[in-house]
């Protein structure tokens, strides 16, 4: 049926206002390469409130300059993008500044209604490719896949299932090298359906509430990422010690089973920081308690862990055990404030979880949030977890439903929205970040200056702003191991980038070689949890005997030495949202004409720009597989031998064989052969990188022994940084942090430069010398000072020593660096 037409009712500084009958659009520019679409189809507009934009971006102006181009068109300008209204019948269509289509409505039609939901339809060129949505257990590109957005608890998940924990409404389109992003913001069930049932059209819509999105203009994936971070905020800084490793599993029964763990993790020289408490330490799993017969001196047990310097992470399930034949505080204030949600006749709801029949704090009002924040007096504040999981808050729930029942009402209040009463279909997606907001609200309340560290299974957009994640109830094969590489960078690209799956697996059994790939696949991953289901065998690193130990034990170490390069990478994830995991795609989008790079070799992975890391993607069929080498040349990250790939070339240690090569140009990448061994899996270094590290360290808050040192990989223009504080304080937003960047120049006349530049922030570093070691250089004359070094001619590298000093330092010296291909 066509539909009115529309009329301007409103221009603003920023967008247009149109109405046709009951139907209200509101197009408006946050930036030039954000717009944002609201329809209400009631008269008026929705409610301008969101559980996951900032308030500040919302109400964002930019300028933009709006024509009638006739009596059918409206054209809206950015200085870098554009939106074009059809007054026929409200399409919109958005066009970068060159007049290549984003993205625009299908059909003629903005949307179709129902009774309640919507459906959006929007254009999918033929060679868009789609990524982001959270936690989808599937490949990478999720075009030609549809999904649903229902939180839903997910145990021993697999490939393709969906829903999974997480409803993450957003995307990121990438075609030919550009790229651009849409955040459906709408936390009821939704669905996404990438040209599965046209070719042709993305759809997508939701089965209630209000239609307000985001288009991001790009162009390239990075600035679509920022943009997102930008409009949701960017993730707080973990405290270092979540970088390191972490042993958990369900459970760690008794006070002696986890003083015995932490003994044998010294013991056996593991570098660990964390131990994770799962429900056995809670007295017949009731939150907010412990079982005193099983941890006797938990308070004590708690301090012995600082004094070895491991932190403890404690589950705190939202299910509140209904006990009233004796005290538990947690129901009786809860009961007291009215904290509990309620059905709809106004009954208290009451349901099955671990501790028998329990109610559940209603975290969409504030007073709940504040009842729940209080109750972390307890454990954070008496007794000195040092973290919080938030379990199960999907709600997961023991019925039919696995979940709360229809019936459910919450209380919406939160800045930002008029308080009203609103049904769990509406809140049901929002509720496991609500949950974890007011685990985090609790913790600053009781330690201010301290980051707080909350573990959250279920989430929405923005919930990055609250803690971390995992991706849930994975299963111990080598299919599962496959899978958690998409699945953690699906995360990362839509705002988690702190997030890890159990390695080894959590459901059934991990065999001994699957465990010591994961465990070494997973040291790569941004948290590094080793966690396992009740009844499983046991999966610390030293179970398989000394080989596996000696090979987990080298990963770990090796992950603890790179930390200056982890902490640096989180801080820059804390600023700008960039994951610190990242497809190669957003590394490389030009790269082979703007192919997605990970499409080929879907177990490969970035650490930040300068790491890729490589493992066999069929560890259950050992033999030769396929790297992809973006272009730019690359080291092995650990010889610091270059990977030759302008020839067939036998590669030294495990960096492979190159196959296919044959004067490719520069923009090309390249796939090389390897053979995998047992020990490692292959890691190269981008040439140009200039990565920070040091020796090895048992837990992360140890000074090391020996210097900072820094691995410059040459190419002819090279560059890095490190980021330090104290872990832990949010001293760093006064000043007390430590911040420099290093750059080095390989000269076509055989001059290089180093340059170790001026540092900022308050912070005195830990180290007192800097050990620069060059990798590639093919010749060596001199440095300009006389200063002590070693050229090793065999391996093209030269290493020197230079203090520590608070003035900008530059290094010239003579040497020419190794001739190589693009
Ligand atoms: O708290 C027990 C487990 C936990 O170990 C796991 O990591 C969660 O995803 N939890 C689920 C509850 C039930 C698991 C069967």
């Amino acid at each position: 049926m066509p539909m009115d037409r529309f009329d301007i009712v409103q221009s603003l500084p920023n967008g247009l206002v149109l109405r046709a009958d009951e139907t209200v659009i509101a197009i408006t520019a946050l930036r030039p390469d954000i717009w944002r679409v609201r329809i209400g189809r009631h008269g008026e507009l929705p409610e301008d409130a969101s559980w996951a934009v900032r308030e500040p971006a919302r109400h964002h102006d930019c300028d933009i300059s709006a024509v009638r181009d006739d009596d059918a068109l409206v054209t809206l300008r950015t200085s870098q993008s554009v939106a074009r209204v059809s007054l026929a019948s409200g399409a919109l269509e958005f066009i970068d500044a060159q007049e290549r289509e984003i993205l625009a409505d299908a059909m003629d039609s903005p949307f179709e209604t129902g009774r309640q939901g919507f459906v959006l339809n929007k254009t999918l060129g033929p060679n868009v490719h789609i990524f982001g949505l959270g936690d989808k257990p599937t490949q990478l590109d999720h075009r030609q896949q549809s999904f649903s957005q229902w939180n839903t608890d997910s145990y021993a998940f697999h490939e393709g299932q969906n829903p999974l924990y997480k409803d993450i409404p957003f995307f990121m389109g990438f075609d030919a090298g550009r790229a651009f992003g849409m955040l459906l913001d709408n936390t009821w069930r939704k669905f996404f359906d990438f040209g599965v049932s046209d070719p042709a059209v993305i759809r997508c819509g939701a089965l209630g509430g209000d239609i307000d999105y985001y288009v991001l203009t790009g162009p390239t994936p990075k600035d679509v990422v920022t943009a997102y971070h930008w409009l949701t905020g960017p993730p707080p800084l973990p405290p270092k010690w979540a970088l390191g490793y972490q042993q958990s599993r369900y459970s760690y029964e008794t006070e002696d089973e986890v003083r015995t763990l932490a003994l044998h993790l010294r013991e056996n020289n593991i570098p660990s920081d964390v131990i994770w408490l799962d429900l056995h330490a809670l007295d017949r799993r009731r939150s907010f308690t412990i079982d005193d017969n099983a941890f006797p001196t938990f308070r004590k047990m708690i301090d012995d862990l600082h004094v070895m310097a491991f932190k403890v992470v404690l589950i705190a399930d939202l299910h509140i055990a209904r006990v009233t034949d004796e005290p538990y505080a947690p129901y009786r204030l809860g009961l007291e404030q009215n904290a509990f949600v309620h059905t709809a006749d106004g009954t208290l709801y009451v349901d099955e979880a671990w501790g028998g029949p329990s109610v559940f704090p209603d975290f969409a009002d504030a007073r709940a949030r504040a009842y729940w924040a209080h109750l972390f007096q307890e454990p954070y504040g008496t007794l000195g977890v040092d973290g919080i999981w938030n379990d199960m808050n999907e709600p997961a729930i023991f019925n039919d439903l696995g979940t709360f029942i229809p019936e459910v009402r919450h209380r919406i209040d939160a800045p930002g929205f008029t308080p009203r009463n609103a049904s769990h279909a509406e809140i049901h997606n929002v509720y496991g970040m609500l949950n974890a907001r007011a685990t985090r609200e609790g913790l600053l309340n009781i330690a201010p200056d301290r980051r707080p560290f909350v573990m959250m299974r279920a989430s929405y957009a923005g919930g990055h702003r609250y803690g971390v994640t995992w991706t849930g109830d994975n299963v111990a094969t080598w299919q599962h191991l496959r899978l958690s590489t998409p699945m953690l960078l699906s995360l990362g690209l839509s705002g988690f980038s702190f997030a890890g799956a159990n390695l080894g697996g959590f459901v059934g059994s991990s065999n001994p070689d699957l465990l010591t790939r994961w465990l070494q696949v997973g040291m790569f991953n941004p948290i590094a949890d080793n966690h396992a289901d009740l009844g499983t065998r046991p999966q610390e690193p030293w179970v398989d005997g000394p080989d596996h130990l000696r090979i987990r034990r080298e990963a770990i170490a090796e992950r603890y030495r790179l930390l200056p390069y982890l902490y640096t990478l989180a801080e820059e994830t804390s600023r700008t949202g960039m994951p610190m995991m990242r497809p190669m795609f957003l590394e490389f989008p030009s790269a082979s004409g703007g192919e997605v790079l990970d499409r080929q070799t879907p177990s490969q992975f970035m650490l930040g720009a300068a790491l890729l890391i490589a493992p066999p993607p069929y560890g259950e069929i050992p033999g030769e597989y396929e790297v992809t080498l973006p272009p730019g040349g690359w080291y092995d990250f650990r010889t610091g031998y270059r990977v030759e790939t302008d020839r067939r070339a036998k590669i030294t240690g495990n960096s492979g064989t190159v196959t296919e090569l044959a004067n490719s140009p520069a923009h090309q990448s390249h796939l090389v052969t390897i053979t995998p061994v047992a020990d490692r899996i292959p890691v190269y270094a981008r040439a140009g990188a200039i990565i920070p590290h040091h020796d090895t360290i048992s837990f992360t808050s140890e000074t090391p022994s020996g210097p900072l040192r820094l691995a410059i990989y040459a190419a002819d223009q090279c560059d890095g940084d490190v980021y330090d504080d104290d872990g832990e304080s949010f001293g760093y937003r006064n000043g007390d942090f430590l911040r420099q960047h290093f750059t080095a120049r390989f000269e076509a006349n055989g001059r290089f430069i180093v340059t170790l530049g001026q540092r900022a922030g308050n912070r005195r570093p830990w180290w007192t010398s800097i050990e620069i070691t060059i990798h590639g250089l093919g010749s060596f004359e001199r440095l300009a000072e006389d200063r002590p070094c070693q050229f090793d001619p065999h391996r093209r590298t030269l290493t020197f020593n230079v203090a520590a000093d608070i003035e900008e330092t530059t290094i010239i010296g003579y040497g020419l660096r190794q001739k190589s291909s693009p």
